[in-house]
């Protein structure tokens, strides 16, 4: 049985959508980012990316890690990569050439567009969007994040998918790094087949279900 350490309103989001994808069984253990906290440390604290006994699951203090019959593993995008190909299903590659795809729109997602796109998100988080320091690095992860549209825009003329004509563990690998940049309605705008595939990836029911999840988490 998959245990997945972490919260809705983190990374894990990732590993939470892509189990509801696989129609699997999962524990979620609920382990909250240190940086919410006052005193991550304190006897009554939640267990948090601080907590000893989380430390021991990932020495990197992030979350999410996941623990699957004995296996521990860390890295969100990567571990949807190992459930993808353990349950297999459209959503796992079905070539050679498809995994190749998969990890290389994956690992760009994980390298040329997340540090940007991270940016925008915890602005918000932090509700720093409207202070002048705040929408100086929006401003500047909108920039940077130019490229990385152009170049998904071009992709998806080709499939209407990232790696295949069907939706993959690429597309959702993406789909949630490119949440994070959704308030730049620009990006999107100038972008349209980025626009229509992220509603389209957003429109799954098992995304929606994570999102549901998400929310009752903010109550
Ligand atoms: N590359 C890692 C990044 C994990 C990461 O940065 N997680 C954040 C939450 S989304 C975290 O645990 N931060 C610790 C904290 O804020 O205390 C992954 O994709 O899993």
């Amino acid at each position: 049985m998959l245990t997945i350490y972490g919260v809705y309103r983190s990374r894990a989001s990732r590993n939470y959508w892509m189990a509801r994808e696989l129609d699997i069984p999962f524990k979620s253990v609920p382990v909250i980012q240190a940086r919410r906290l006052d005193d991550p440390l304190s006897a009554d604290a939640p267990i948090n990316t601080k907590s000893p006994a989380f430390l021991a699951v990932n020495p990197m203090g992030l979350i999410p890690s996941v623990e699957d019959d004995g296996l521990i593993l860390n890295e969100s995008l990567a571990i949807n990569l190992y459930l993808a190909r353990k349950h297999g299903g459209a959503l796992s590659a079905q070539t050679i050439e498809e995994e190749g795809l998969i990890t290389s729109w994956t690992m760009w997602a994980a390298t040329e567009v997340e540090p940007h796109a991270v940016k925008i998100i915890l602005a918000y988080d932090n509700r720093i969007e409207d202070t002048p320091d705040g929408k100086a690095v929006i401003a500047q992860a909108s920039d940077a994040l130019e490229k990385a549209f152009a170049v998904l825009e071009a992709q998806l003329s080709q499939f209407g998918h990232v790696a295949a004509d069907r939706f993959t563990v690429a597309d959702l690998n993406l789909a949630e790094v490119f949440r994070y940049a959704m308030t730049q309605t620009a990006l999107f705008d100038n972008a349209p087949r980025v626009k229509a595939w992220l509603a389209l990836c957003q429109s799954r029911p098992a995304f929606k279900a994570m999102m549901e999840e998400r929310m009752r988490e903010l109550d």
